[in-house]
């Protein structure tokens, strides 16, 4: 079954317990199979900088969805936690952001979907999380560990596991 790898993120409300119940939605271990799952990363805000940290994870998940229902999936779930493009600025602050970082190696590149993730391996947020749990996959060529090897990882900092609530 085709593997995907999947970033998501988010800097406003409990982002955490939104990640928690975003991953339960779209992995509903049938369409889409949660594989694995990375630590939570609290990390400094890329592309506009006047906004509050954000907090990362990655998962890995295997799928029968062709790479667009795979992404109209995550857009829903999006949509489900808050997500209101309408209302944002690129790049600004978000409830849920649920990116599609590869799809088995599939390379694509129309305005709806880019595969792999355009601007993955430039970025730290991505790729801290993905290296916890897939270091030697490849991502356009480059094994994940060596693309992050080139890049900043200042101010990235791994939480521990969620407080008992
Ligand atoms: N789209 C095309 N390819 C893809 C893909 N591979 N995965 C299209 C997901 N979407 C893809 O996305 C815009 C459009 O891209 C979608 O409609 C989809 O059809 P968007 O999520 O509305 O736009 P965006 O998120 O504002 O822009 P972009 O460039 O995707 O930004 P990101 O990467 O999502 O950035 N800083 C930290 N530390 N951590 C973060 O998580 N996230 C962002 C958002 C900015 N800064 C951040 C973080
Ligand atoms: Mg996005």
């Amino acid at each position: 079954m085709p593997e995907a790898l999947i970033a998501l993120g988010g800097n406003v409300g409990d982002v955490r317990d939104t990640l928690d119940r975003a991953i339960a939605a779209l992995c509903d271990g049938a369409a889409v199979r949660l594989i694995a799952r990375s630590s939570d990363y609290r990390t400094p805000p890329w592309g506009v900088a006047d906004q509050p940290p954000f907090v990362n994870r990655a998962i890995v998940a295997d799928t029968t969805l062709p790479p667009l229902d795979l992404l109209a999936r995550a857009q829903a779930v999006e949509r489900q936690f808050g997500r209101d493009r309408s209302r944002e600025r690129r790049w600004g602050p978000r409830t849920l952001d649920i990116d599609l970082i590869d799809y088995e190696g599939v390379t694509q590149n129309t305005p709806a979907l880019t595969l792999p993730h355009p601007r993955a391996l430039e970025r730290a947020f991505v790729l801290v999380p993905l290296a916890e749990i897939v270091p030697e996959r490849r991502i356009a060529g480059v094994s994940i560990a060596d693309a992050l090897a080139r890049l900043d990882q200042s101010g990235i900092e791994k939480l521990g596991p969620p407080a008992a609530s």
